[in-house]
């Protein structure tokens, strides 16, 4: 990464303190990743994209402020980016998932919930993200409590918008969803000062409509014995995905999947166990499972999470000539996100048969991060369900730390034996 100092310092950030969270970052990146043998050149980008996550691509934020764009941060994939793009506005996805803002969250927030909500504060409340920082408003969503509660912190420091979403799919949540949506659009009109007129929202469709597609295009290809790209190059595309600018990430996944369409041609079986992880999500840089599990015998072939099916699978519909019509597209697409935070959620456990047929799993793993209480009380539907249907499944609860590495390897290790 280049010399982004005057950049840092001009956003408020903390240099002292990023400078340390900078210097971590490349010696795991080059130890997880760049170790890995045999990847596909166009996961190049990936890597600069990654190398340059505080650096080139916020500059590139940057000049779209100073040319009157607003910056609007997420959390969630219920925030539909399609509005936020038809505003003329830059979205970025600022889920953290580093053990080193998890101190400073600590500071504001109880210890025992969810490291994703403490890494978020701690790297606003730090100024450790340049993310955070040019972020011009967040729009948070009610999904759990940890997060719809740190909201109201969050609230302290910068402009919050929080849409309520409805925790079941009856007739009339859909309804309250659609009206969710319009109140969202009202929002950031005034924000931006911005219309939203019919032709933004279907452009915006359009455009987040092909994002989705390359990363379907993406995962269809994993479906191939053996997959032609690892678990870990997969999950970085993802990842990558939620800052990147849309139109140019789309080009470099197609570009990445054309060379990964001429690789299946000539790939053998490898005899490598083949994975569906499936939990709560793995925001950059949080690579600790599937480092682990691809370091045994073992390829991840597709994650049933929110940096996974769940944030592509489905498009929304762009036909519709008023903005009610296009909202209405909306939220079907985005109430079918088959979240834990739905009662009852039982859509997900039918997905995750689907996939585990689909992309010929052997096993699932499920990853849930400590103190999310949805997904951790969802698994015993879900074991029952995996039981009856003959799928092998284990159960991992962890958090960004170190600690529980070796313990996880070795129950990782017995599973692949078990499968
Ligand atoms: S749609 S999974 S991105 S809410 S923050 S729920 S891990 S306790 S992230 Fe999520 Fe939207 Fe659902 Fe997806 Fe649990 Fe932590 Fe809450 Fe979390």
């Amino acid at each position: 990464m280049g010399s982004y100092n005057e950049m840092w310092q001009k956003l408020n950030m903390d240099l002292q303190k990023h400078d340390i969270l900078c210097a971590a970052l490349p010696d795991s990146f080059g130890e997880i990743y760049m170790t890995q043998k045999n990847r596909p050149d166009n996961m190049n980008y990936f890597n600069y994209a990654l190398a340059e996550v505080h650096g080139a691509r916020i500059e590139e934020i940057q000049k779209s402020k100073k040319n009157g764009k607003k910056v609007v941060g997420t959390f969630c994939v219920f925030v539909p980016d399609e509005v936020i793009l038809a505003a003329d506005a830059v979205g970025v996805g600022l889920c953290s998932g580093s053990q080193f803002w998890v101190e400073d969250g600590e500071k504001v927030l109880p210890r025992n919930i969810c490291p994703l909500v403490k890494a978020f504060m701690g790297a606003k409340v730090s100024r450790t993200c340049p993310y955070f920082q040019l972020t011009d408003m967040i729009v948070g969503e009610t999904t759990c409590d940890a997060k719809k509660k740190a909201y109201e912190i969050l609230e302290e420091y910068m402009p919050v918008h929080v849409m309520e979403l409805p925790q079941m799919k009856r007739e009339k949540d859909f309804q309250e969803w659609q009206d969710e949506i319009k109140l969202f659009i009202k929002k950031i009109e005034e924000f931006t000062g911005n219309k939203i007129t019919v032709e933004k929202l279907k452009n915006s469709i359009d455009l987040v409509n092909k994002k989705r597609r390359a990363l379907k295009r993406l995962y269809d290809l994993r479906k191939h014995t053996p997959s032609p790209i690892s678990g870990l190059d997969a999950l970085l595309v993802s990842q990558v995905a939620f800052v990147d600018d849309p139109i140019r990430f789309t080009e470099k996944t197609e570009e990445l999947c054309d060379e990964l369409d001429e690789r299946i041609k000539t790939m053998k079986p490898n005899g490598r166990k083949r994975i569906m992880i499936t939990g709560t999500p793995m925001s950059v840089p949080n690579w600790k499972i599937h480092h682990i599990i691809e370091g045994l015998n073992a390829e991840i072939v597709v994650e049933e999470t929110c940096t996974g099916t769940r944030y592509f699978e489905k498009e929304v519909f762009d036909e519709g000539d008023t903005i009610d019509d296009l909202v209405r597209n909306i939220a079907e697409r985005y109430m079918n996100i088959n979240c834990a935070c739905f009662t009852p959620n039982n859509d997900r456990i039918d997905d995750i048969i689907k996939y585990a047929e689909e992309y010929n799993a052997d096993g699932v793993i499920y990853c849930n991060l400590s103190f999310c209480h949805t997904y951790a009380i969802e698994y015993g539907k879900l074991e029952k369900a995996l039981k009856e249907n003959n799928i092998p499944l284990i159960n991992i609860e962890t958090d960004y730390s170190e600690e529980d590495v070796g313990q996880i390897r070795t129950r990782v290790e017995a599973f692949l034996e078990m499968i």
